[in-house]
């Protein structure tokens, strides 16, 4: 019987989740090492709002999954910047799950 409670719950909030959930891809220079991909794979993990990181050395990419929308386009490079890398092009690519 609580099921039946629950899964119009667990829909709602697997609508609302998708509905904000972006995938951001921003192009690095600068990224040359693993200790480089280890610098800007701790700085975001410890960013609010970001769900998934994902760092390429080879594409010279930066991938992240996010929440909300929090963090912004301009705090992404804001923190490249920091860390002492170049954001060259940001990309927002739409989640899958929108595309209906
Ligand atoms: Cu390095």
């Amino acid at each position: 019987m609580k099921i039946f409670l629950l899964l119009p719950l667990l829909a709602t909030l697997l609508i609302t989740f998708s509905v904000n959930a972006k995938t951001i891809e921003v192009e690095v220079h600068g990224m040359t090492c693993a200790l480089c991909v280890d610098t800007l794979n701790r700085k975001f993990n410890k960013m609010d709002g970001v769900s998934k990181v994902d760092i390429s050395m080879k594409m010279k990419k930066v991938r992240l999954e996010t929440d909300s929308t929090v963090p912004s386009i301009e705090m992404i490079k804001q923190a490249i910047l920091d860390a002492g890398f170049t954001p060259t092009k940001v990309t927002v690519v739409t989640n899958e799950k929108d595309k209906k």
